[in-house]
């Protein structure tokens, strides 16, 4: 363990607040493994006072920043992306120390980052823009993109590292500087990765308030992000009430966000699809991270024909679940993040009872000093109950019949949010019917794979209360970018647009 802090330069206490210089006198706050409950190390927040010259300094930085041709910021990219190739099990390892996934989900998580370092590079050629025909004689329309300013990055514990780097390769790139405030729950591998920043600006010449940080509580360090009209854009990963309060105090001031919030993910299982691909999915969706992603498998649709089936070899799966420390190779889940995770599983599992849902296996919490394990829990349930259409972030799965595909796509979209969705179906008029118009409703629509691990090369995030917001590949750069449009005119005469005349 001190040997991962050692090299990822992890002190024993750590200050929380980085814009070139490292700063934090405010409250020092011990971060705990919840694999055992030990101390890792302790970071102190920063005080606002601390927070306005962080952001005085990383706004300053853009000045210089986005003037610096695209390709040469996307080589700080390239060096990043290095870097973490270097850095990689260390990394893991203090994701897995820190938030309790299991080290090869870490590796996962650092093999990510490292794709869309990658992805940005090649897009730092690539920030095109388009020429449009103009209605008038010797003129042109094009539009060009130019960086927008700081974006504030506010993450959650469940992915510490990965969706920081999803928001700054692609931030950097289009020659925006970044604010960093991380989950409080996971705040020494964000000043692992912001040293990892650093050291790759400073290689080459860059000022390392391009990539700053400020660890402290939403509810203040937050709220000076989403409240200063100097952060031009605010990403935001976190829950439904959140990202409400995010989104209106940011929308407050016009300015632009991108929310990542719940989702309540499902599966239909058609009786046409492939049960082995089926239960592999689900198993992975639904007990990966814990269940605790946002792309997490919470509800499965089962035809009626195949149900009883299908319900006995995923309990069979369950029941074998090796759970335990998730640096060791042999367990596939881990704990949960901390203590109240656990409490709130428990009550909903409760609350499933009480609005007439059956506990089919597990939801015990596990004795273990220290640490927050619990068994995976599956739900038969009758339909969406209200307890259904809640994102419960943990390893809580709910079952459910149907009976036509049409059914099954209405009790998938039958939820207040919309990330991510899959079928298992080798009927391509099931599969088609649930990709068009009338299918899933959701930002994430999958065929024959299940609804986590997505892949950076697409565009990432949902619909409805998932926030709207999209992160990663595809044309989510646009996001970060300031949009010009501009009508050149060598007539050497004016025309006026829409034929309008001027008689003067
Ligand atoms: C999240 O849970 O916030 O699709 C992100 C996935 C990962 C990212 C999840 N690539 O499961």
């Amino acid at each position: 363990m001190q040997q991962v802090l050692n090299a990822l330069g992890i002190s024993d206490v750590n200050p929380g607040g980085f814009s070139g210089s490292w700063s934090g006198s405010g409250k020092l706050q011990a971060v705990v493994s919840p694999i055992h409950g030990e101390r890792l190390a302790s970071v102190t927040n920063v005080t606002p006072q601390e927070f306005e010259a962080i952001l005085a300094r990383c706004h300053g930085a853009f000045a210089a920043w986005k003037l610096v041709p695209a390709p040469k910021r996307g080589e700080v990219v390239k060096e990043i992306g290095d870097e973490l190739r270097r850095n990689k099990e260390a990394l893991a390892e203090l994701v897995t120390l820190e938030m309790g996934k299991t080290l090869r989900e870490g590796l996962g998580e650092v093999q990510e980052m490292i794709d869309i370092c990658d992805l940005a590079v090649g897009l730092s050629r690539q920030l095109c823009g388009l020429t449009m025909p103009s209605e008038r004689r010797m003129h042109r329309l094009q539009e060009q993109w130019h960086p927008l300013g700081v974006v504030g990055v506010i993450t959650a514990f469940n992915f510490p590292v990965a969706v920081w780097s999803w928001n700054t390769a692609i931030a950097l790139v289009c020659g925006d500087t970044v604010l960093w405030k991380p989950s409080s729950k996971a705040p020494l591998t964000a000043i692992a990765c912001t040293k990892i920043a650093e050291k790759a600006l400073r290689k080459f010449g860059f000022d390392p308030a391009i990539c700053s940080l400020a660890i402290g509580k939403g509810s203040d360090i937050g709220d000076l992000i989403n409240t200063d009209p100097r952060v031009a854009l605010v990403s935001y990963t976190g829950s439904v009430p959140g990202g409400r309060h995010v989104g209106r105090l940011v929308q407050e001031r016009f300015g632009r966000h991108i929310l990542e919030l719940g989702g309540n993910n499902a599966v239909i299982v058609s009786e046409k699809g492939d049960l082995d691909i089926a239960l592999r999915s689900i198993y992975f969706g639904a007990i990966g991270t814990s269940g605790q992603r946002c792309t997490s498998t919470r509800r499965v649709l089962v035809h009626e024909s195949i149900f009883g089936a299908f319900k006995a070899r995923l309990l069979e799966l369950y029941a074998k679940t090796p759970i335990g420390d998730p640096r060791e190779h042999k367990y596939l889940m881990g704990p949960l993040v901390d203590a109240p995770a656990v409490d709130t599983m428990l009550a909903a599992i409760e609350t499933v009872k009480a609005q007439g849902g059956k506990i089919l296996c597990g939801g015990e919490k596990l004795p273990h000093p220290g640490g927050c394990y619990v068994t995976p829990c599956i739900a038969e349930v009758p339909g969406n109950l209200p307890i259904v259409r809640e994102e419960t972030f943990a390893p809580l799965l709910y079952l459910m019949s149907y009976k036509t595909i049409e059914e099954a796509i209405a009790l998938q979209n039958g939820v207040p949010q919309g990330l991510s969705s899959a079928i298992i179906t080798n009927d391509q008029g099931e599969s088609e019917l649930f990709l068009s118009a009338a299918g899933s409703d959701c930002g994430i629509a999958n065929v024959n794979t299940g609804t986590s691990g997505a892949e950076i090369g697409g565009a990432f995030g949902g619909e409805k209360e998932t926030g709207g917001g999209r992160e990663s590949g595809s044309d989510a750069w646009k996001a970060y970018m300031r949009r010009q449009t501009s009508a050149i005119n060598f007539s050497g005469k004016v025309e006026l647009a829409q034929g309008i005349t001027l008689d003067i």
